[in-house]
């Protein structure tokens, strides 16, 4: 191929067919008029005024004037995707839903993930929970699991969610900060309510920072209930297991792909589907007798509260893989509308004031958002299975009823559409024996707020401790009202002393005098990200090259990444082409400019004396270099690429005598002597399926400060 012919290759849109409608569509109104001038108004004379007889003018200004509805008041900006879910045994004993039922059902998906605080044209990257909603289409209707990827929540009761959603938007006057929760009312708020403690915990840990949606887990939060054929119910908690592993950003990382690419999750969503890298989640339950109900010591009705997993196993029941991406954003990722209350028989809710409260909320907002009941029959709602009832008009109504009886009972038309007995599968509600006064009070057992936030706390690596703290820090830090912080500090004195002190010391604030609420020294190893699984698929990896660069090592390197199912992109300085060592040509992905560090998970220099100097003399290379030390990610390089690591400042890793095939040392995988590129390229995939290196001692970061703290405790941090 010669050089023009690459370079029209790649310059040539490879998606052009979505940029297609119809074959020989011709352009007409909405009510299909040909329409033969659509770039110049009617007017009276080449200079005179637009005549109000433009019919075609008037569509097109007025159909676009209402192009847009409410964005959802929380869990605004998403990114959404179909796929199906499939169980791995039939879970008949447990529930009599019927897409649980059968290991050969595939029942269709449509997930949508989210951030929760910002508006829809906020970054993707920031400090957040994350929703987490599936819509299972069945047979027997849509069930949607709208979840999020932390599984407990700030407030035990749905009456406080307004004032929780105002507390942590932008604050009113001048709408500041956008998707954050770093400012004063948020923690006013939360200082004043002590149930928020756990989330607390989760939202300052790295969970708040996912790295992708296909490397975060999903929680349905609430106690849900499960009810076989014979009416026999169970309790059940939703797990949401990525399958590429649990993986965050570190908040550096985090704020610079704000800035640099603020779509980062969604198009690595994107991106991955179109690769056919389909993300996959395996759904687990927790199942609990229902006799054991009052048997742990928190409410399970508590929604700030988890069953750690020591004490109810969690049971892979199915796998989710997402295959599809939307064809249409607006049509689908913001049309659809979740609601917990969508269950389909077998499935019911628990009296958690949390869920009852949602049960509510969700279909009242979509009657807003969406503008009229019938936002059930939009393409992305409508059910894959018949539905015929009495509901009648209103706006919109999407099918032509053709019935004169729209009443029952009726005799006319045979009493039509019938009801469904119980046993012919008709839904009926789990016969819950309630008893009770008419009180507004929060039940006593819904009254211990720090015991689980100290488990969360206690469950944690150094690290993942570090980086913590170093949230607390930071979001504190943006509240000037002493009081408030006093307050947290006084919470975080309840979770554990040693927190309180660390927090304190950040914020230059003395530790609290109250003593510590003790320790219980409990753990759950699924509480920390470190437990997690290791695999590479999915991951990105930065190649940086230059003119002269060793093309046979980027080849060999990328065959094995690429049978590993990782990609890889070639960044240089320039774009277009760059010449190997031995003439042949190399695409160049993206440039210094129009990519990042902070973008991929690893990075590779390969060898090529010429392209090694040529990188050495840009800044842009050793910071790239530097930047993925830092974030603690995997680097590579071999032959005189070690030259350009040598350069980067990565402090506390001695290069210089490694002169040998292959060296691993802290995630820096070296091999000076680049004959043996499959066992380098082994070494680096295995540095790749771990993600990160969190011992490296990098400058900086909240473990060498604690370390340093350790050996020099400041006075502020001594309590009295
Ligand atoms: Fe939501 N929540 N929420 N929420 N929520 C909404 O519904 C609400 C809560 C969650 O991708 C809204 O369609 C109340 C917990 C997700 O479209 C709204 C309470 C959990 C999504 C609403 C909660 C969630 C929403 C806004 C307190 C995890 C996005 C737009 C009881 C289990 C779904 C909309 C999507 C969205 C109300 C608390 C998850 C206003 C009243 C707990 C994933 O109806």
């Amino acid at each position: 191929m010669s050089e023009q012919d690459r370079v029209d290759e790649q310059s040539k849109d490879r998606s052009l067919e979505n940029y297609r409608v119809a074959p020989g569509a011709k352009l007409t109104t909405d009510e299909g008029h040909p329409i033969s001038n659509t770039d110049d108004s009617l007017k009276a004379g080449g200079r005179g005024p637009t005549l109000l007889e433009d019919f075609h003018f008037q569509q097109k200004l007025s159909a676009f004037d209402r192009e847009r509805i409410p964005e959802r008041v929380v869990h605004a900006r998403g990114a959404g995707a179909h796929g199906y879910f499939q169980p791995y045994e039939s879970m008949a004993e447990l529930t009599k839903a019927k897409f649980l039922g059968d290991p050969s059902t595939k029942t269709p998906v449509f997930v949508r993930f989210s951030i929760v605080v910002g508006s829809r044209g906020a970054a993707d990257a920031v400090r957040d929970v994350r929703g987490f909603a599936v819509k299972f289409y069945t047979e027997d209707g849509n069930y949607d699991i709208v979840g999020n990827n932390m599984p407990v929540f700030f407030i035990q009761d749905a009456i406080k969610f307004p004032d929780l959603v105002h507390a942590i938007k932008p604050e009113p006057d001048n709408e500041m900060p956008q998707a954050s929760s770093a400012h004063p009312s948020f923690w006013d708020f939360i200082s004043l309510i002590p149930e928020s403690m756990h989330m607390i915990m989760w939202l300052l840990s790295d969970r708040a920072l996912p790295r992708n949606f296909s490397t975060m887990q999903g929680f349905g939060v609430h106690t849900f209930r499960w009810v076989n054929a014979e009416g026999k119910s169970h309790f059940v908690k939703y797990h949401w297991k990525p399958l590429a592993g649990v993986h965050s950003n570190v908040f550096d990382e985090a704020q610079k792909i704000a800035g640099k690419d603020p779509d980062f999750q969604r198009r690595t969503l994107w991106e991955s589907i179109d690769k056919g890298i389909f993300p996959e989640y395996e759904l687990g339950v927790q199942i609990i007798a229902e006799e054991d109900e009052l048997n742990f010591d928190f409410d399970i009705l508590d929604s700030t509260k988890i069953i750690p997993e020591e004490l109810v196993p969690v049971r892979p029941i199915g796998k989710m893989v997402l295959n599809r991406n939307p064809d249409n954003f607006f049509a689908e990722t913001e049309q659809v509308a979740y609601q917990p209350s969508n269950v389909v028989p077998g499935i019911d809710f628990s009296d958690d004031p949390l869920l009852q409260g949602r049960l509510m909320s969700y279909h009242d907002t979509q009657l807003h958002r969406l503008g009229s009941p019938n936002f059930v029959h939009l393409p992305i709602n409508r059910p894959v299975c018949p539905f015929s009832n009495n509901n009648q008009d209103g706006r919109m109504q999407m099918d032509i009823k053709t019935s004169r009886v729209n009443y029952s009972p009726n005799s006319l038309g045979d009493n039509l559409p019938a009801p469904v007995a119980e046993a012919d599968g008709g839904f009926v509600t789990f016969p819950e024996r309630v008893e009770g006064h008419k009180i507004r009070e929060r039940s006593p057992s819904f009254g211990e707020h720090f015991s689980q936030a100290t488990l969360f706390w206690n469950s944690l690596s150094t690290g993942e401790k570090d980086r913590l703290v170093e949230a607390a820090h930071f979001e504190l830090g943006k509240v000037p009202q002493v009081e408030v912080k006093q307050r947290m500090l006084d919470r975080f004195n309840k979770v554990d002393g040693e927190l309180a002190k660390r927090v304190a010391l950040g914020l230059g604030m003395p530790a609290p005098t109250e003593p510590a609420t003790p320790n219980h020294g409990q753990k759950s190893a699924a509480l920390s990200q470190e437990n997690t699984t290791k695999t590479a698929k999915g991951r990105m990896v930065a190649i940086l090259a230059a003119d002269g660069v060793d093309g046979a090592q980027i080849a060999m390197l990328k065959h094995t990444l690429s049978a590993m199912h990782v990609g890889s992109e070639i960044v240089s300085k320039f774009g277009n082409m760059i010449k190997s060592a031995d003439g042949g040509e190399i695409a160049v992905d993206k440039t210094f400019l129009t990519t990042a560090s902070v973008l991929y998970d690893a990075v590779y220099v390969p060898g090529g004396a010429a392209s090694i100097e040529a990188l050495k003399a840009h800044g842009e290379a050793l910071n790239f270099i530097h930047e993925a030390y830092k974030h603690f990610k995997p680097i590579a390089a071999s032959g005189e690429g070690m030259d350009l690591l040598m350069q980067s400042d990565l402090k506390g890793i001695d290069l210089s005598q490694k002169n040998g095939k292959v060296s691993d040392e802290l995630g820096v995988v070296t091999s000076r002597d680049a004959s043996d590129m499959a066992a380098f390229a082994t070494a680096f995939i295995d540095a790749i399926k771990e993600h990160r290196f969190w011992l490296r001692p990098v400058p900086g970061t909240a473990s060498v400060e604690a370390k340093a703290m350790a050996l020099n405790p400041p006075a502020s941090a001594v309590s009295a």
